[in-house]
């Protein structure tokens, strides 16, 4: 199914009148429009309401007269939902400190920046009808769109139309939509300034990026209500900050679940995990976690296990465990309709009534186990009730779980789930308690069943950090679950896939992302798979999964010229966790994706504010100072241009320096000869090579190669300083705690940010302040290695001792004590 284009208006039986946003602009508002947060205004039988939650964040509501919907959400926090800021009335609407929003008589909206800017105008009036509504904004051909969760194809979504249905989609394409999940947030990038768009609602809706008119941008729906937020940057960065405080940043994950993962559907029987475990091990891959797919279940049955495959489940465990590794399950939401024959989940759903209905009796569909029953997650007592079906796996040992099926996926041609027919009794604080049907609740279910997973582990153990991992979500689905990206296939075009996928997943929330590595149907050749261990290595989750029937995948099979290069770059994604963990912290205060397009990091990369990413398929930010530039087209054997934003760059796997500063205009313009800078720099990398790039005047942190994340690394942490342009701004930031609790909540953390400069006698000194938090880590020593950086004396000055400096690979080094005191070196 290609992209369901809104064919069918739905302009109904209102007669709105036309006047021109211009006319408009002349028209004066009455008094009686303006309140104390923003406007509201009735035309016809529609009220539309404006209201100023922040100065840079607006929540649009409209609704027939007299009759607005209800104010609940299932994806906006409360504490957002209910802020307000006052507003300066003006003549036809309002100002914020931000944003400046006019209305016409007939309602259509029109914000602009405080300078005048157009940010977002209504071309027409809201179309409403018994069949539902469709708002329909301009569009310019500068207009460029992300996010919008977990859709296919290319990263800026302009010139295609979706629509949200949460659909199990195996083997998806470029071309398929709806996959897994519903997240409708995106975010609007024009001349460089961003604005972010929330359409908060969760029937079947359908956003048009100019596909039917390259001049309209719309967004419309069949039932539910039209509320929508408008959040304004002008940096990305900004907007990306808002969403998080509007629907919940990504929390903070458990370390190991930033480690290799290794999964197959299904390592099976017992002695079949036993031995992946020992090959892990002795192969020396460092690893974290293996999961356990649906067979390891008695007839598939959620929160079972088959005992004659598995004859000593718990042992196995605790084995893997002992070997530092972490076991995952799968506990898909379908429950067996098992009636009167002693299966637990059954019977306890059962008698709390805990499953969906249809006509009055629970609704039973065909799943893995055969007939199956469906928890209505829209209910906290049945919320709570799954929850408790965690226990005896946690107390046994198991780590993180796997929500599978949850769009809900039902053997049912050819919707795939449920009927629409099939009732759901909202049961929630802050919601009306009433029964819904089906089409409202679908594309929020997947979500609501991972958070009654990571609801129910959090009551189990209140003081460790869940790892639950969905398949289907909604917006704010990130508060509750890590994700991935579904049945994906083991084809160069999946490999080349998963960096836009990731991309707008992290626009839309979700920063623990992964794609299946190696591709889940099919299986992957030697080649692609390495080129996709390589490329996950810099992805936020590394994971390995791969379907039943595909040649196995783990990074030994193809031989030991293969399993280096695919261990390197694990290795290396290991040396990187105290980046990669600082980053995910962050990520959890800010909002601020794992991975990040090029136009997050440097949204005014080019002459006329287009996103720099156009121009680079193929690259992105892991973290804020590593750029990764895989190929555009990795099947490709043909070099490739490399795109970087104006500045110095090192390369970061020797250190060498590109000197690419140079105005974005005469680059634009393709004026290069002018200036070395301006040069095209061609990649042509071979099997094992990925280029990476490091910004200068980053810090970097970095540890010894471990096993895995229990082990505690041993040597120094290195402060890998990227030398910055004589009188240009250096640093970096290094968090750390016991990666597992909540204690950093209370002061069990470190955090630091450093920072360095270069003076004019070319003298780099690095000030390391008094640490933050009061959590003691693993080192007692800092390495600081300066790449880019010339010494004059090739010695280190430390609080006035004085120590030589060593010559690394990429630079020079300096091993100086570290007590937690602020403390300078300075390397000359
Ligand atoms: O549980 C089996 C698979 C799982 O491995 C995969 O990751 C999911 O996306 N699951 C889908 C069910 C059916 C796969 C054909």
């Amino acid at each position: 199914m290609r992209r369901s284009v809104f064919t069918s208006l739905l302009i109904g039986s209102l007669t709105l009148c036309s006047l021109s946003i211009a006319e408009a602009q002349t028209t004066k508002l009455p008094a009686s429009a303006h309140t104390p947060n923003g406007l509201e205004l009735s035309s016809g039988t529609l009220t539309i309401r404006v209201d100023a939650l922040r100065p840079d964040v607006l929540r649009v509501r409209v609704f027939p007269a007299g009759h607005p919907a209800e104010d609940a959400s299932w994806a906006v926090l409360p504490a957002a939902r209910n802020a307000r800021v006052a507003v300066t009335p003006e003549v036809n609407g309002f100002s914020t400190p931000a944003l400046r929003v006019t209305v016409s008589p007939n309602l259509q909206l029109k914000v602009t920046d405080l300078a005048g800017n157009p940010l977002q105008n209504d071309a027409l009036p809201v179309a409403w009808s018994s069949d539902g509504f469709k708002v329909t904004k301009a569009k310019t051909d500068d207009d460029h769109y992300f996010g919008l969760g977990d859709k296919p194809g290319p990263l800026d979504r302009a010139g295609e139309a979706f629509v949200m249905w949460n659909t199990d989609n195996f083997g998806w394409q470029e071309s398929t939509d709806p996959i897994y999940k519903s997240i409708p947030f995106l975010i609007q990038m024009r001349s460089g300034r961003a604005l972010g768009v929330l359409f908060d609602n969760t029937f079947r809706t359908f956003f048009d990026f100019g596909r039917e008119r390259t001049d309209r941008m719309t967004f419309s729906a069949p039932g539910g209500p039209l509320d929508y937020y408008l959040l304004y940057g002008p940096e990305p960065k900004q907007v990306l900050n808002e969403y998080a405080w509007l629907t919940g940043p990504t929390p903070l994950p458990p370390l190991w679940t930033l480690g290799y993962q290794q999964s197959r559907y299904t390592y099976y029987p017992q002695t079949q995990v036993e031995e992946i475990a020992a090959r892990l091990r002795a192969d020396k891959i460092p690893a974290d976690a293996i999961y356990l797919d649906i067979d390891y279940q008695y007839k598939n049955r959620p929160f079972t296990v088959d005992t004659e495959a598995y004859p000593d489940f718990k042992g196995m465990i605790r084995k893997l465990t002992a070997q530092h590794l972490h076991t995952v399950l799968i506990t898909d939401l379908h429950i067996a309709n098992l009636p009167n024959q002693g299966y637990a989940p059954y019977d306890s759903g059962s008698a709390g009534n805990h499953f969906v209905k249809e006509k009055g009796q629970n609704y039973v569909g065909p799943v893995w186990p055969g007939p199956s029953v469906f928890p209505d997650f829209t209910r906290q007592q049945t919320r709570a009730w799954w929850g408790t079906l965690y226990k005896e796996f946690v107390q046994d040992g198991v780590s993180g779980f796997w929500n599978d099926m949850n769009e809900p996926a039902v053997f049912r041609y050819p919707t795939k789930t449920m009927p629409d027919d099939v009732e759901h009794r909202i049961d929630e604080p802050g919601f009306v308690k009433r029964t819904a049907m089906h089409p409202e609740i679908h594309n929020f279910y997947g979500m609501e069943n991972s958070r009654a997973t990571w609801d129910g582990l959090l009551a189990l153990k209140p003081n460790e950090r869940p790892f639950v991992l969905t398949r289907a979500s909604y917006a704010g689905g990130q508060r509750y679950a890590a994700t991935w990206t579904g049945d994906n296939l083991a084809t160069w075009n999946h490999l080349r896939q998963t960096t836009p996928q990731i991309l707008n997943l992290g626009l839309s929330g979700f920063a623990m992302t992964g794609a299946d590595v190696g591709g889940f149907g099919g299986s992957p050749s030697p080649d692609l798979l390495t080129k996709w261990i390589m490329l996950a290595a810099f992805q936020p989750i590394d994971r390995n999964h791969a379907a039943k029937g595909t040649r196995t995948h783990e990074v030994w099979v193809d031989g030991p010229e293969q399993e280096a290069i695919r261990k390197r770059y694990i290795e290396e994604r290991y040396q990187l966790l105290p980046y990669l963990y600082t980053t995910a912290e962050q990520t959890s205060r800010d909002g601020v994706p794992i991975v990040r397009p090029l136009f997050v990091e440097y949204p005014h990369a080019t002459s006329d504010g287009h996103p720099l990413d156009l121009d680079a398929d193929g690259e992105f930010f892991f973290g804020p100072s590593i750029l990764v530039a895989a190929s555009p087209l990795p099947d490709d054997v043909a070099p490739y241009e490399l795109h970087l934003p104006s500045g110095i760059w090192y390369d970061y796997w020797t250190g060498a320096k590109l000197d690419r500063r140079g105005p974005a205009t005469a680059r634009d313009l393709e004026i290069r000869d002018t200036a070395p800078a301006l040069q095209p720099v061609m990649l042509h990398p071979g099997l094992g090579d990925l280029p990476v790039y490091v910004r200068a005047g980053a810090i970097v942190p970095m540890q010894p190669l471990v096993q895995s994340t229990d082990e505690i690394p041993n040597g120094p942490l290195t402060l890998r300083v990227f030398a910055p342009a004589a009188g240009e701004s250096c640093g970096g930031d290094l968090y750390t705690d016991d990666g597992s609790s909540y204690d950093f909540r209370n002061g069990a953390y470190l955090r630091l940010h450093i920072t360095c400069s270069i003076d004019a006698s070319g003298a780099l000194t690095v000030s390391i302040p008094q640490r933050e938090g009061n959590f003691k880590p693993w080192w007692s020593t800092l390495r600081i290695e300066a790449v880019g950086f010339v010494p004059a004396r090739s010695q280190a000055t430390v609080e006035g001792r004085t120590t030589a400096l060593e010559k690394t690979k990429l630079g020079w080094a300096a091993t100086v004590a570290d007590t937690g005191k602020a403390q300078t070196v300075i390397l000359q």
